[in-house]
């Protein structure tokens, strides 16, 4: 399989231990996926923190949030036999799905690209009200007209969608609840607005007729979506067979809207890929990779909390133009950086 990534030598660039929880009693399990802007020159990480308990041996614990915002614990001893257990991300007990850490986002900043800190006085985003009681996920960023528009996944017993919030500063943030019901994850709002309306890709998913395909919407406003198109689906024997999500903003070239895109197959194998929409009229699907542009392969993609990932909802472009930085979560516990030639990736796209 192709990889043309080239991976920061400083890989992992964040990993558990890097930062503290965010409160007593809890710890850091996975740091992972994170959002990625530019900010006062200076680039910045949304990063999802997923925390837990320190665990016992004999029960499976994790945190939940109330209505008012305070912290539950559930435990369930391992050998209850109304409990399933073998996803490392999601549990089931007496027919209800949980999943095994609470994520909320935090910002980090760096002055290089390279090296990541928690700025001071900046608040991290925490889930808030009954569609996020089991937390906020992978925040991507897009800004559009001097505003910065985070879609992430709102995760409770009621489903999992998205929800947006926009800031200018990155201290005030306005909320509009939850724009794309569930079951729905993975949008990315282009930056640019195409005959005057904005544009989102997401990722609605079906247990039964249809898949986890990924979707095109527009919106007079960023807010209020609609005239949706299912634009991407998993291709059968492929790496991306099982499911597709889109990663950050699409980026705009000469030959059209470039999106790099995550795939999974049966084996939970998570790759990178690409696709390219028509400029004037993305829901036209132009070529696509047929192989993964990145594939786990260091140990830190291959083993950690959910192993065998590279999965990717931010970048930036560098002021040559060509280098695409993406920043990554590995093994869904590490953050990581790595490279790419938008030129190389255009040349492996296949016409549709
Ligand atoms: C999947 C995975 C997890 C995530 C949940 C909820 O199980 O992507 O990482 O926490 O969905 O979105």
């Amino acid at each position: 399989m192709t990889d043309i990534a080239k991976r920061f030598a400083e890989n992992p660039l964040l990993s558990p231990i890097d930062i503290p929880a965010s409160r007593e009693g809890l710890e850091i399990t996975c740091l992972l996926n994170p959002g990625v802007f530019q900010y006062e020159n200076k680039t910045w990480l949304v990063v999802r923190v997923a925390e837990r308990p320190k665990q016992k041996e004999d029960v499976i614990s994790f945190p939940i949030l109330t209505e008012t915002g305070a912290i539950k614990i559930i435990e369930i001893p391992k050998d209850d036999p109304e409990l399933i257990a073998n996803d490392a991300r999601v549990i089931n007990y007496k027919g209800t799905d949980y999943l095994t850490t609470l994520s909320h986002l935090r910002l980090l900043r760096s002055d290089d690209g390279h090296s990541f800190y928690e700025p001071e006085n900046y608040p991290s985003l925490v889930g808030e009200g009954i569609l996020e009681t089991f937390g906020i996920e992978d925040c991507r960023v897009a800004l559009i007209e001097g505003t910065y528009y985070l879609t992430f996944t709102s995760v409770s017993d009621n489903g999992v969608g998205v929800g947006l919030r926009t800031t200018t500063d990155w201290k005030n943030f306005k909320k509009h609840g939850m724009i794309l019901p569930a079951h729905n994850k993975d949008c990315a709002i282009f930056e640019e607005k195409i005959n005057g309306l904005f544009y989102a890709l997401h990722r609605p998913s079906s247990v039964d007729i249809g898949g986890n395909y990924i979707w095109l919407a527009s919106s007079p406003d960023g807010i209020h979506w609609g005239n949706h198109h299912c634009i991407i689906k998993t291709r059968k024997g492929l790496w991306d067979s099982k499911r597709v999500g889109a990663g950050a903003a699409p980026i705009k070239t000469e030959k059209g809207w470039l999106e790099i895109y995550h795939g999974a197959n049966e084996a939970h194998q998570y790759c990178l890929g690409a696709f390219l929409m028509d400029l004037e009229d993305p829901s036209k699907v132009l070529a696509r990779t047929e192989q993964p542009i990145m594939v786990p392969t260091t140990t830190y993609e291959l083993s950690g909390f959910f192993g065998n990932v590279v999965f990717t909802n931010g970048h930036i472009i560098e002021p040559d133009g060509d280098t695409l930085t993406i920043y990554y979560g590995a093994s869904d516990e590490f953050v990581c950086g790595a490279q790419f030639s938008i030129k190389e990736i255009l040349l492996l796209l296949k016409n549709n």
